[in-house]
């Protein structure tokens, strides 16, 4: 399985984040990026650069006024004369207007944010731009007939929605995937999320489409981030109504739990039949990841892959979180890892 890899990832530095009550330094920092890359070249996959696809397959999921903004931000922020990284200071919620966009970047940031944990620096579109270029090619790779691929994806993506950003994502690279899969003939694709967190952004982007199932196993979001949006009676609507299923579980679970949940998460792709299969690959599962509570283990990473191997669809595995920096290197090469073998026997 290629490796798809963007030193560009690192210009997105964030500096600091507001996280449950204290600015603290980002838990979610370029270093990541190249312990995974380590990890995975040490376990012998080859790495190859992001082909350029440019911005259309960008906006066949997001809002163009969204995606300028995000081009366009840190510039603003210049103009106002600050300088750093940007975080928003008030939001848009409940009772206030939603159609308003105002005209000043302090207003700009409260209307597409929905947290004060996601910083914008100098070089954060150049990061997230390339992080979904290489999504981009992991699902051409596929596309073209590689039983699988793997984007390096850094920011994650899988909480940016249609028009919304937040928890470390601006451009939700596994929609993105997902979408360039129908787009070349795909009919039907599944996205399996299992970082710890719900897929917030990526169950927004296709909440009212049939041809996409989402599925997230993650922390429930009674107590865990992004705390509004995850919770099992979230189903889709309209036309998608049946084609989003969440299982929220506990802090504290542990692998034989996830694991029954994994194979009823695989049960309801299965039942889909996909052509292809997109997974967000976040490895914040891991039980000593410093801002997630689920406890699995080293050893559980390659029997991850290997029961998402059983499916035997075409996959795109995208980088999502994980923050135990100097063991997500070898988690992550752990499933991918624990894929080629079982698939090679499937
Ligand atoms: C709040 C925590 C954001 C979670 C980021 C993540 N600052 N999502 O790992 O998958
Ligand atoms: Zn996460």
């Amino acid at each position: 399985m290629q490796i798809v890899y963007s030193p560009l990832h690192a210009r997105h530095d964030g500096g600091m984040e507001l996280h449950r009550g204290e600015l603290v330094p980002c838990f979610e920092m370029p270093v990541r990026a190249e312990y995974i890359l380590s990890a995975v070249q040490a376990a012998g996959f080859p790495v190859t650069a992001p082909r350029a696809f440019g911005l259309e397959p960008i906006l066949r999921v997001h809002d163009t006024a969204f995606v300028s903004f995000l081009q366009t931000a840190f510039d603003q922020w210049i103009a106002a004369g600050k300088d750093g990284f940007m975080l928003p200071s008030g939001f848009a919620a409940r009772s206030m207007r939603q159609d308003i966009i105002p005209s000043g970047i302090n207003g700009k940031l409260g209307h597409y944010a929905y947290d004060a944990g996601t910083p914008i620096v100098a070089g954060t579109w150049d990061a997230a731009y390339a992080g979904a270029q290489s999504a981009l090619t992991a699902a051409a790779l596929v596309a073209d007939g590689a039983p699988a691929a793997y984007a390096l994806c850094r920011p994650p993506g899988h909480h940016a929605g249609h028009a919304t950003y937040g928890g470390y994502c601006f451009l939700n690279n596994a929609a993105i995937a997902a979408q360039s899969l129908r787009d070349q003939g795909r009919a039907r694709v599944a996205v399996l999320d299992v970082d710890y967190h719900h897929g917030n952004g990526t169950q927004d982007i296709f909440w009212e489409r049939s041809d996409v199932l989402t599925v997230s196993i993650h922390g429930t979001p009674d107590t865990e981030y992004p705390f509004f949006q995850g919770y099992a009676d979230e189903r889709g609507a309209g036309d998608g109504l049946g084609f989003n299923h969440n299982i929220p579980l506990p802090r504290g679970t542990e692998w034989d739990t996830w694991r029954a949940a994994l194979t009823e998460a695989i049960k309801r792709v299965r039942a889909f039949a996909p052509d292809a299969l997109v997974v967000s690959l976040g490895v914040d599962t891991y039980e000593h990841d410093p801002i997630s509570a689920f406890k699995l283990k080293e050893s559980h990473y390659p029997l991850m892959g290997a029961a998402i191997a059983d499916l035997g669809l075409p996959t795109v595995f995208v980088q999502e979180g994980g923050y135990a920096v100097e063991e997500i290197g070898r988690n992550v090469a752990g499933v991918l890892t624990g894929f080629e073998t079982q698939g090679a026997h499937a």
